[in-house]
């Protein structure tokens, strides 16, 4: 036999490549970050699951529209800085994050954060009926109407629609959220090499476990192809924040400290 067994050349090539990176390193950077993980996600699983068939009546969801845009913003950026507590927890307990100077934890907070909650959501998304957890139920796209933003709104809904449809398991959003927070790429970043590096063991590990589950390269293209599209809900949200403080500078003034700084 002249070519060894995918497996064993994947071991090669891991070896080969990166000498400070064995198999032992790969399974306790992906333990590691699966851990932390699960220990920040807010909400369990099985919680959600429970939780399913708790769905917003269609009354409860007219008085979530008729409630003014100020009080409904307020709402949703309450809700989406308590989730953001949990991502930053997340990367603190990865490896090697805290080991960054602060000015790069930062950076990679304020510029991933959003994007680890888009991949976040796909857990409290029910695609059987088109709803997400809100505020203790689930809620579908029009109950957010009085946002003023039904573009923003379906665009978050049709993402989370998409990303389910990869039916990732939590070691795979894990491992995606993680390379995404540590991209080497972000503007500002003083220590980009050490993030690289980071990124660069987490993406092995990835790798690692898709190959283990069968189908790998497939799912991870389809796992980067999300990219872009979470770069536009991204920037679509901050166009929304910013019209929404010229119109209400006041309220925009009392939205949580968190939210401000992370979108300001
Ligand atoms: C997280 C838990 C979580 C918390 C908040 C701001 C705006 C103009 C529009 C949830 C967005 C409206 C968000 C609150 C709406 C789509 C936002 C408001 C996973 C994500 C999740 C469920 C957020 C999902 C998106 C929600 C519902 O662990």
């Amino acid at each position: 036999q002249l070519l060894p067994e995918p497996s064993l050349l994947t071991h090669t090539l891991l070896g080969a490549l990166s000498d400070d990176c064995s198999l032992l390193d790969i399974e306790r950077v992906n333990q590691n970050v699966v851990k932390s993980h699960l220990e920040t996600c807010q909400y369990s699983t099985e919680e959600l699951k429970r939780l399913t068939w708790n769905v917003y009546t269609p009354e409860e969801t007219q008085s979530f529209q008729l409630k003014s845009a100020e009080w409904m913003w307020q709402q949703c950026a309450m809700h989406i800085t308590n989730a953001i507590q949990y991502v930053v927890e997340f990367a603190k307990r990865i490896s090697g994050f805290m080991d960054l100077c602060q000015n790069d934890q930062i950076i990679l907070l304020k510029a991933g954060c959003l994007e680890v909650l888009l991949i976040r959501m796909c857990r409290a998304y029910n695609s059987t009926n088109n709803t997400m957890f809100f505020d203790g139920k689930f809620a579908s796209p029009q109950l957010f109407k009085a946002l003023g933003c039904d573009d923003l709104v379906n665009a978050i809904f049709e993402f989370a629609k998409s990303l389910c449809r990869l039916q990732l398991s939590d070691e795979e959003m894990a491992l995606f959220s993680a390379a995404i927070l540590l991209s080497p790429d972000r503007l500002w970043l003083t220590e980009s090499q050490q993030v690289q590096k980071l990124q660069e063991k987490v993406y092995l590990a990835l790798q690692h476990s898709l190959h283990m589950g069968g189908g790998g390269q497939e799912k991870l293209d389809k796992m980067a192809s999300k990219l872009p599209q979470m770069k536009s809900i991204c920037n679509l949200h901050i166009d929304k924040l910013e019209f929404f403080r010229l119109v209400h500078p006041e309220t925009a003034y009392s939205f949580p400290p968190l939210y401000r700084e992370v979108f300001g």
